[in-house]
């Protein structure tokens, strides 16, 4: 392959090369100084430690390894070369070659399984392009990504570590740049379905219980050249083959589609939760579809987090997570790991609520800080994610079992309980009968919305 291509292939990472080094190094240990990470409490000042996560502690009923279900991302863990717009990448992965080979690829998987042994993390997610490179054909792409699967479950079955979701990788190669499934070109689109199709065999091959579609280049640069509603048909159509496809084949995994506003689209069709579920309502797709929220994704969106699970629970349509979060001083996508406690808080309080994950979890859809470059930062930064996650979970677990915001958001709206509220709800009042009813009441008194209050008594949890 030469080199343009290359560098092509790794660009899409947005990652650039990883640092070389010398990698003969001993097959058993890739982490040689990085203990297997375990609880030792909130006073250890072990770094390699768990000081929060307590995997068989039970909170509110289950184990906290239950109810937090984290993962680890393929392409941020092992092909992020921390590469950033203005400079190459700095990672120093002494395993990796650097090159687009299949050799490469397989070498890379005992590392991954080492590392998710190593951090105690059971599930992981990956893209078909993370795992395996582009061949020379299509035919040839497709067999080293299945021999990469192959070496993949055989680590799945040694460590007992599980796919959480599989995807394809639709926006990283140059054939990409105007869509995938919403290209323009209808060759493009067929591409794109022989990716899906394989990527689907994988994640069936492995177990996994879920599909991800995250729109990547499915949205548009500028209207001056875009037939926006043939391209939304055919992103809809695409999505319907998928469904249809893994019926075919006995997948009943739950199918995810990830909003994300813009970036690299100026503006991509599955753009908020909202806008995603208006879609997946319009092209009779809800039933077959969850939604997959990312933290970063719903602060570009100009919505919180808190917002997009809200809208997404409402539909009964929450499925998994991407856990990371953004910068307040950066506008793109940094996709650094969740340290703050707040909102950690906040995203358990809503899984509590919604009863817990079934098929999904907590995927650290999250990479090191450039500056971040040794081996020994993936487990800081993924403790750091994990201990920030059961702090939330113990915090959220406390607020509901003592029921005082529930209680107070309930007597708000209590006006709604009996009298003319139940007849609103119950669909029995009219605009006739509220004008007699409002005509004949005193002006109506508001109490106070205790914002502040209960911002404080938040705090007091944390
Ligand atoms: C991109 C992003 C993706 C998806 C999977 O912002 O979040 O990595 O999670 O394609
Ligand atoms: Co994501």
């Amino acid at each position: 392959m030469d080199s343009r291509k290359k560098n092509l292939l790794v660009s899409w990472l947005g990652r650039g090369n990883p640092a070389r080094q010398s990698h003969n190094l001993p097959m058993s240990e890739f982490f040689p100084n990085i203990p297997t990470i375990k609880y030792e409490g909130p006073l250890s000042d072990n770094p390699f430690a768990f000081h929060h996560y307590n995997p068989e502690e039970i909170v509110a009923g289950k184990s906290m390894k239950e109810h937090l279900r984290f993962g680890a991302a393929y392409w941020h863990c092992m092909r992020n070369g921390l590469g950033d717009p203005f400079g190459e990448g700095t990672a120093l992965m002494p395993w990796d070659s650097g090159e687009e080979t299949l050799d490469n690829a397989l070498n890379r998987v005992p590392v991954f399984f080492e590392f998710l042994s190593k951090i105690d993390i059971d599930y992981y997610c990956f893209h078909d392009r993370d795992i395996s490179p582009e061949g020379e054909t299509l035919a040839q792409t497709h067999e080293m990504f299945h021999k990469v699967v192959e070496k993949m479950e055989t680590f799945q079955n040694q460590t007992g570590k599980k796919l959480l979701w599989g995807t394809a990788c639709l926006f990283g190669h140059p054939r990409y740049a105007h869509g995938a499934s919403t290209s323009p070109n209808a060759d493009v689109f067929a591409y794109s379905a022989s990716q899906v199709k394989n990527a689907i065999d994988a994640t069936h091959r492995l177990g996994g219980p879920g599909y991800t579609f995250w729109g990547g280049r499915e949205g548009y640069g500028s209207l001056i050249n875009t037939d926006m509603k043939r391209e939304v048909d055919h992103l809809a159509a695409f999505l319907h083959m998928a469904v249809d496809y893994a019926k075919s084949i006995g997948y009943t995994g739950q199918f995810y589609i990830e909003p994300k506003p813009r970036e690299p689209s100026t503006h991509q069709y599955d753009s908020d939760s909202a806008a995603c579920l208006n879609f997946l309502r319009e092209y009779g797709l809800l039933e077959h579809f969850k939604l997959n929220i990312e933290t970063n994704h719903a602060t570009l969106a100009g919505h919180t987090m808190e917002h997009e699970l809200e809208v997404a629970m409402n539909a009964d349509a929450l499925g998994s997570i991407d856990a990371n979060r953004g910068d307040e001083l950066i506008g793109w996508d940094t996709d650094q790991f969740p340290t703050n406690i707040y909102g950690t808080t906040n995203v358990m309080l809503r899984l509590l609520k919604m009863g817990g994950f079934t098929t999904g979890g907590l995927n650290f859809d999250a990479k090191r800080r450039r500056e971040s470059h040794e081996p020994e930062d993936l487990f800081h930064a993924h403790i750091g994610g994990m201990d920030a996650f059961a702090r939330g979970l113990k915090i959220a677990a406390k607020i509901i079992e003592d029921g005082r915001f529930d209680e107070f958001v309930k007597t708000r709206y209590s006006s709604y309980d009996e009298g003319i509220g139940a007849d609103i709800e119950s669909g029995s009042a009219t605009l006739e009968s509220l004008d007699h009813y409002a005509q004949g009441i005193n002006p109506p008194q508001l109490s106070s919305g205790r914002q502040e209050r209960l911002e404080n008594l938040l705090n007091d949890y944390l």
